[in-house]
């Protein structure tokens, strides 16, 4: 990072502050039914809460840095001229909170990009291990709320749950491995995915299915799981969580050697990655 840019603690510190102000509303949830719509498919629901909670974030940020650049996954998208752009879900995990369900998190991640026209770029998808497409995420967060659990990581300084620096686990036998793992929201995909769990789920310990890509990627990190993958997460899903999951020691890629990103990603401890890429790759987990 050039030395003139801005310093990547710093902005951690305003990520921290955006998502637990987001989570501290969040928890304080209206006592009637939630507005709701849907997106992809009918399942793939999209809260009054996630909006309301990325337009706070949102509000935070650009208060703070006016010149800053966005993509949030509701919606809350546009350049910059700063060279930083910030990659935001409001709520990963929103079928969780809808249902009451305290596994959900906010996912705040920091990117440093070179200006011109890459600054321009509000596009999904990942380049390479720590790109959005546009630059390199130098910091994130992912708060879960229920909790309180905040997970921070700056590129190259390590990870941390509440300070307290996190280590993925150093399991390298395959049958011993709890795997944590997702599904998409549109059926076809589904049963693509249950194809490959029904290869899966024999070779491993077992599997877990949270609901939340950002925290299964701390959970690798804190070495809870020892293995996640999932195929059709976009960058807000993604960010954050992949930075404080690399800055534990994992490995977070896609297949062969690829950048993780919608395709798929695979994230466990150098122990055990191979066993598992080798495991998934030729079941192909990257196809619908
Ligand atoms: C969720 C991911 C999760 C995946 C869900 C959903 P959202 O993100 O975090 O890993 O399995 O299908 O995509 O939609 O709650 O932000």
């Amino acid at each position: 990072m050039p030395s003139s840019g801005p310093d990547p603690r710093g902005l951690l510190d305003l990520a921290v502050a955006a998502a637990h102000a987001a989570g501290r509303l969040l928890e304080a949830r209206p006592d009637r039914a939630l507005t709701v719509d849907t997106k992809s498919t009918a399942t793939d629901v999209v809260t009054e809460m996630d909006t309301a909670a990325e337009r706070l974030i949102v509000e935070t940020l650009l208060t703070a840095r006016p010149d800053d650049g966005m993509l949030g996954e509701e919606g809350g998208r546009r350049p910059g001229r700063s060279g930083v752009r910030w990659v935001v879900d409001p709520i990963d995990g929103t079928v969780n909170y809808l249902y009451g369900i305290p596994q959900y998190a906010v996912s705040i991640a920091v990117e440093l990009v070179s200006p011109g026209p890459a600054a321009q770029h509000t596009g999904a998808g990942h380049t390479g291990a720590g790109h959005t497409g546009a630059g390199e995420v130098v910091a994130g967060v992912v708060h879960q709320p229920a909790t309180g659990a905040t997970y921070t990581a700056v590129r190259g300084e390590g990870a941390f749950r509440d300070g307290r620096r996190l280590s993925v686990s150093g399991q390298g036998d395959l049958g011993q491995a709890l795997v944590a793992t997702g599904f998409g929201y549109a059926a076809g995909r589904r049963a693509r995915q249950a194809e490959v769990l029904r290869a899966v789920l024999p070779r491993v310990r077992d599997i877990r299915r949270f609901g939340s890509a950002a925290l299964d990627l701390c959970l690798v990190a804190s070495g809870q799981v020892d293995g996640y993958y999932e195929r059709g997460l976009q960058p807000w899903d993604l960010a954050a969580g992949a930075l404080v999951a690399r800055e534990a020691g994992a490995r977070v890629e896609g297949l062969h050697g690829g950048p993780p990103g919608e395709r798929l990603v695979l994230a466990a401890g150098p122990a055990l990655f191979a066993a598992l890429h080798d495991l998934l790759a030729p079941l192909g987990p990257d196809r619908d």
